[in-house]
């Protein structure tokens, strides 16, 4: 941020949001942040004058990966929304499971259908489904784990002025302020990631003026709430599959006291009172029985440890800790804030004001914060909604759709600096290998594992009979690609042996026995292939074919670079000599969708699957004719879609350098699919647009898919000046780039391995340096 531009507030509060809460000094004095100056800036909070009244629009989301909580800053009632990531119904346990593989086995199924697609050239998603597909068994579904409520006797009956409710993303922290009968309140959460622990702390300043009454309550009826002094203890097991769950909170008066009631602890008198929870389930991710030891131990640990600690040592660690991931990448676009509620901030955006461009870096920051609080090593990856849900049949299933949507969650991870955030993703990849491989010997009689359309905790890696969303085995290896990336960024041939590696060729395994000969041509074709969620199944559609080409691409580089045996080697240089490329231009110049010219100009389907080559993908380059041609499909397909989809666009754009095209995708998706609590919006609310979004924004300012380090590819008219700090490009550099009158004034490269970098800006003489980079070593340009 430059100096003028963000208006950082030094206050002595525990609000880093809030500046506009004139806290006194010595009101909380001795607790929370009042020890500390907070130097807090308003443009990286959200705010609102109002409790939450819908969940989904409204509700604030904290989170530490596997622990998610929804704050609603009701008055009389505080609501929270709680979250365990694993628990989950369906899988082992829950009636009929399958895995998704045929309950009896179907000779010569697959063969019959490209047997069929050879001879009639294209087959209805009904047909195929009718051969291939099977009803879903067992698939389950991600499980609320509860809601807190916590009951105050007395609290304003409406808001007033002196309200408002917010959430700091740089210390991810939501507070809750409002006065009443002459005293202050003041409510903080958090989910802490180093004590494993959700916190919530009330006060206020005047003496003995904080009591409420905390339960328990769930939509299922599968457990008992059972308190004991200062304890709640929450223990129960999902009826569909016998998955245990515990829940404990620890409740701490400072002052005051804390009784235990029928599943309830109250506490009254007190000057303040602060509570820790912790949540686990008994889910492992071990195929087959998915089943590790009962929480209770480790719930309990948790809870002690963290109510035995200095409150203010609670928020230090988890400040620091999240801090240290967060505080890595700044951007400035020349935003100011206006001191508006952030709903108001979102339905007044577009005007092209400094305001506009305050909520933009906003939105950025917000997808960073969301992956670090849906995304820590030691629970299951980001799903459909982050960590986050309030209800027991979530739209589709809040699962991981394997698609687009997961692969799209960790699209910021590595380019926004966040690359820790990965370690859920890459081990949930792993643990689908020994289902994959299961499904790949019974759907496809051979070698290597395979996933299609979407997948749950229990490795689901087959089918259902959904026709237009049941059949994608591409998404294995499109699984890959992140792990690969991880590499390409960081560099380090210790991971790709160990951990990309080996998933990397196991997927390319079942592509080199899986391939079919095009008898219309001779060339390798993935057959039956179908273009998500729309259109025919065919041979060799282009995404699957670009989707397998990626595959086969990295893995013979990442094979070379490891020695990998020789035989392995030979057999992807042969499949990648023989393989249809999936890049074709039609008759009105668009790339093609599929092999045969099908494409319709009025078709504006969200999915823009063919263009994979040019994102996530680098098969195209820009300045060749195939993105000549991609760009006249996007031009095609249009500026609308859902969320996710808009969020896709933004990216494309960026990658075909037209960065005003980039920000008007980048407006569309804040104009009508973002809601009041900047969630992405489907509809219904689906995080993978925030991530989308967020790194569509970084592919705007920084790009090195195919290796040299392009600075500003693809700056908009929008963002004349401004600045971004810390971005993280391929071959283990971060840059910090200041620009003016659009174009590069500054740039630093801090190189943390030591190899030949190429550096493109405009800055530069000849537009281009090679940079003998030194690990540890900062170079400056400009
Ligand atoms: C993909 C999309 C749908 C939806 C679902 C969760 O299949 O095509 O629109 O986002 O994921």
């Amino acid at each position: 941020m430059t100096e003028g531009i963000s208006r950082r507030t030094t206050v002595k509060s525990a609000i880093g949001a809030a500046g506009a809460i004139a806290m006194g000094p010595a009101v909380f004095s001795g607790e929370a942040f009042a020890s500390e100056s907070v130097d807090s800036s308003d443009e990286l909070s959200l705010w609102y004058d109002k409790p939450a009244a819908d969940w989904e629009r409204e509700s604030l989301p904290l989170g530490n990966g596997a622990l998610g909580v929804g704050v609603f800053g009701t008055l009389a009632s505080e609501q929270l929304t709680l979250n365990e990531k694993t628990l989950w119904t369906g899988g082992p346990g829950s009636p009929g499971y399958d895995f998704g593989n045929w309950t009896e086995p179907r000779p010569g199924a697959l063969e019959a259908v490209q047997d069929r697609i050879d001879a009639e050239g294209r087959l209805s998603p009904e047909t195929v489904a009718a051969e291939l597909g099977q009803p879903k068994h067992g698939f389950g579904a991600y499980q609320v784990l509860g809601h807190l409520r916590l009951d105050l006797p007395a609290a304003p009956g409406a808001p007033d002025a002196s309200y408002r409710r917010g959430l700091d993303l740089r210390r991810a922290v939501a507070t809750v302020a409002y006065e009443h009968e002459g005293a202050r309140h003041l409510r903080e959460f958090f989910v802490s990631y180093p004590d494993g622990v959700a916190v919530a702390r009330l006060s206020a300043d005047r003496p003995g003026r904080v009591a409420f009454t905390l339960r328990y309550t769930s939509p299922r009826n599968d457990y008992t709430a059972t308190a004991s002094g200062d304890r709640l203890t929450i223990r129960g097991a999902l009826q569909d599959n016998g998955l245990v769950f515990e829940t404990q909170i620890r409740l701490v008066a400072e002052g005051g006291k804390v009784t235990a009631g029928d599943g309830t602890l109250t506490v009254t008198g007190a000057d303040a009172a602060w509570f820790v929870l912790a949540a686990g389930t008994d889910y492992a991710d071990t195929y087959p029985d998915y089943r590790a030891a009962d929480p209770h131990e480790r719930v309990m640990l948790a809870v002690d440890r963290a109510a035995r600690s200095p409150y203010t040592k609670l928020v230090q660690r988890h400040v620091a800790d999240h801090g240290e991931l967060f505080d890595r990448v700044a951007l400035d676009v020349g935003g100011q804030a206006p001191d508006v509620p952030t709903n108001a901030l979102l339905a007044g955006y577009g005007s092209g004001s400094a305001a506009d461009r305050a909520l933009e870096a906003l939105f950025f920051q917000y997808g960073r914060y969301l992956l670090i609080a849906s995304s820590r090593p030691g629970s299951t990856p980001a799903n459909l909604q982050g960590v986050w849900n309030n209800v027991t049949n979530p739209p589709w299933s809040a699962d991981y759709h394997v698609n687009i949507n997961l692969q799209m969650n960790y699209w910021p991870a590595e380019v926004t600096n966040l690359a820790e955030t990965t370690v859920p993703y890459d081990e949930f990849v792993e643990a689908l290998r020994a289902p994959g491989r299961v499904s790949a010997k019974e759907l496809f009689g051979t070698d290597g594992w395979v996933v299609h359309n979407e997948t749950n905790p229990y490795g689901f890696t087959g089918v259902h009979n959904w026709a237009t969303a049941f059949w994608f085995p591409e998404a294995a290896a499109w699984l890959t690609q992140q792990m690969y990336e991880h590499y390409r960024f960081d560099g380090s041939t210790d991971y790709l042996r160990n951990t990309a590696y080996p998933v990397m060729k196991e997927a390319a395994r079942f592509w080199l026995a899986n391939l079919r000969t095009d008898p219309r041509d001779g060339k390798l074709v993935v057959t039956p292939s179908y273009s998500p969620e729309q259109g025919d199944f065919t041979a060799g559609a282009s995404m699957s074919q670009q989707i397998v080409y990626d595959l086969l691409t990295s893995t013979l580089e990442a094979a070379r670079t490891l020695g990998d045996d020789r035989a392995f080697r030979g057999r992807l240089e042969r499949a990648l000599r023989d393989l249809d490329p999936g890049l074709r231009i039609g008759s009105w110049g668009q790339l093609q969708e599929w092999k045969a010219d099908l494409d319709d100009q009025n078709n504006d389907h969200r999915h823009v699957s063919h263009l994979f080559a040019l994102h996530p993908g680098r098969q195209i380059e820009v300045g060749s004719e195939w993105a000549e041609a991609a760009k006249v499909s996007l031009t095609a397909r249009g500026d609308g879609g859902t969320g996710w989809s808009k969020a896709w666009k933004i990216n494309f754009w960026a990658r075909l350098t037209d960065g005003d095209h980039a920000h008007k995708m980048l407006s569309e998706q804040l104009k009508s699919s973002t809601l009041p609590n900047l969630w992405d919006t489907h509809p219904p609310f689906q995080i993978d647009g925030n991530f989308g979004a967020t790194s569509g924004i970084a592919e705007m300012l920084l790009q090195s898919q195919h290796g040299p380090i392009e600075v500003l590819p693809a700056l908009p008219g929008a963002w004349p000046s401004g600045s971004v700090r810390g971005l993280r490009a391929r071959g283990g550099a971060t840059l910090d780039i200041t620009w003016d009158e659009g174009r590069a004034t500054r740039i630093v490269l801090h190189a943390s391995r030591t190899r030949r970098l190429t550096l493109r800006s405009d800055l530069l003489p000849g537009g281009e340096e090679i940079v003998n980079a030194r690990a540890g070593r900062s170079y400056t340009f400009g």
